[in-house]
């Protein structure tokens, strides 16, 4: 049997005015090509749990155009994020048309499993890893069924597999994911990433992370690793001693995490040690308003707040970069919120920054929530899902306000300029805290020496 996994890959931005901005402007540029050749892990997954009899073959499909040249599997497993759902249902109709099988799975399918159905020979809702080895033992029966459906227990990542990470074509890839935890003990409404596959917060044990990092640096010796986590260090003392096992393995890493970690100086310098780059953290606001509600177990984002400027410096303080994403059009925010991001990120010295624009998701309370509100503007927009395009109406201004500031702002952030000068800003403070230290280690010296 032949088995195509298929990865719908690349980067998307739907608002005409931002794809331009995207080609043009340095900050964007840099980051989205970086970004854009991540492999799809989930896939990779799936190919560690198939078993070795079947033909493994892993595909990424950039273009429609390029959906002719998928031909001689038997079977496709295709993944999905909300975004290019439209261009995976357009090619699992062909491809099925074609005779051959499509096996739908993943994030959207997870949220709208019977729309899903109606472009599959066989859909996966929830964690794929349970469910895989039952599906492929009854697709080789002939007993395939049309739905799986693993959320009623966790997947116990104890038992992860090792991601076939040999099936990529070792020349198109520079950035490699890995996997360290599953879910995030916070439940934000806008989430719209693994704890919409199943709540449980959970992690991998640390030797199967060193073993994959490994695996990793057998294929590419000096390969830079993204944690696909919601939030690697919600669990300290895990996250502890994946960075003391981590500090062994030359590794440059990046990862997601909240600002707590600037709480733990230990922890700030085992994650410099371990060879941390730099942390995305979802400062969502400045602003108060902004904040809150949007944590919907304890409010804990907006109990953050007074803290966001101190940890910026505390991190980077530790020579990690921090990459502070923040989300526009959020409720209780207005034109003012724009103003506030520039303010901050000038006053915090982050080096990168991320603006999105609040996006309902299917499958998320934000989208639930929405929907009873009446403020959607469109229910069939997937295409629009791309945290750069606006689908709803916003609180305190409108859609045409929020676009078009949007639309300043990230040309104001991502501007040559604005761009140079938080690298040197982040330098300056590089080399301050550089200095600081041995002032401090001199200072302590004099001292035992009396
Ligand atoms: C790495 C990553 C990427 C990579 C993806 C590479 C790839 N081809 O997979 C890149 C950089 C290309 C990317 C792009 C985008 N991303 Co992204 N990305 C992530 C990130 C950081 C990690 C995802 C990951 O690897 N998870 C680990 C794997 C193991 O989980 P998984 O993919 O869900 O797979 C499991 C199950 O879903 C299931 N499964 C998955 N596929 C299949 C298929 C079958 C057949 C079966 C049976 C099972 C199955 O089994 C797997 C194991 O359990 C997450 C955020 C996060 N922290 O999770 C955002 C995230 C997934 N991205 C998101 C978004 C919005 C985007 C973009 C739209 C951004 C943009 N404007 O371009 C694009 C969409 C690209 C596209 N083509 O659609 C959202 C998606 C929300 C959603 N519900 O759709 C997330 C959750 C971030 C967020 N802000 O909310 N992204």
């Amino acid at each position: 049997m032949r088995l195509g996994l298929i990865a719908m890959s690349g980067v998307r931005a739907h608002n005409p005015e931002l794809t331009r901005l995207g080609l043009t402007l340095p900050g964007f540029v840099e980051r989205n090509r970086v970004i854009a050749s991540l492999p799809s892990l989930g896939l990779l997954t799936l190919a560690g749990l198939t078993p070795r009899e079947v033909e493994v073959e892993y595909l990424e499909v950039r273009e429609l155009g390029e959906y002719q040249d998928i031909h001689g599997f038997d079977v496709v497993a295709i993944s999905s994020f909300t975004a290019q759902i439209k261009e995976a249902y357009a090619l699992a109709d062909r491809l099925r048309a074609q005779g051959t099988r499509v096996i739908l799975g993943g994030l959207h399918v997870t949220a709208l499993p019977e729309e899903a159905a109606t472009h599959a020979d066989s859909i996966v809702i929830g964690e794929g890893e349970p469910a895989w080895p039952i599906l492929m033992r009854d697709l080789a029966s002939g007993r395939l069924k049309p739905r799986y459906d693993s959320r009623s227990v966790p997947f116990n990542l104890g038992l992860a597999p090792m991601p076939r990470f040999e099936l990529l074509e070792p020349d198109r890839y520079n950035r490699l994911t890995v996997q360290t935890q599953r879910g995030c003990p916070f439940n934000c409404e806008f989430c719209a990433a693994s704890i919409r596959l199943s709540p449980t917060y959970r992690f991998k044990p640390v030797e199967k992370v060193v073993a994959e990092v490994r695996r990793i640096k057998e294929i590419w010796p000096k390969p830079f690793i993204e944690f696909a986590d919601d939030n690697t260090f919600a669990n300290r003392r895990h996250g502890k001693r994946l960075m003391r096992a981590l500090a062994g393995q030359s590794v440059r890493w990046f990862t997601e995490t909240d600002v707590s970690v600037a709480r733990d100086p230990e922890l700030l310098s085992l994650m410099r040690d371990a060879g941390c780059a730099q942390v995305l953290i979802g400062l969502e606001s400045p602003q108060a308003e902004g904040l809150h509600g949007l944590e919907t177990r304890s409010d804990w984002k907006e109990r953050q707040r007074d803290f966001y400027l101190e940890a910026v410096r505390r991190i980077q303080d530790h020579g990690i970069s921090v990459n502070g994403c923040f989300v526009l059009g959020l409720d209780g925010t207005g034109l003012e919120s724009f103003d506030a991001v520039r303010t901050f990120v000038r006053d915090s010295g982050l080096h990168e920054v991320q603006i999105t624009i609040m996006t309902p998701f299917p499958g998320t309370p934000l989208y639930q929530r929405l929907t009873r509100e009446g403020r959607l503007l469109r229910e069939d927009a997937s295409e629009l899902c791309t945290l750069f395009d606006v689908n709803f109406v916003p609180q305190r201004m409108t859609v045409r306000e929020l676009e078009e500031n949007f639309v300043a702002l990230a040309r104001d952030l991502y501007s040559d300029a604005e761009t140079r000068r938080r690298r040197r800003a982040f330098f300056r403070q590089l080399r301050g805290a550089v200095r600081s230290e041995r002032s401090q280690g001199r200072a302590e010296d004099e001292k035992q020496m009396g």
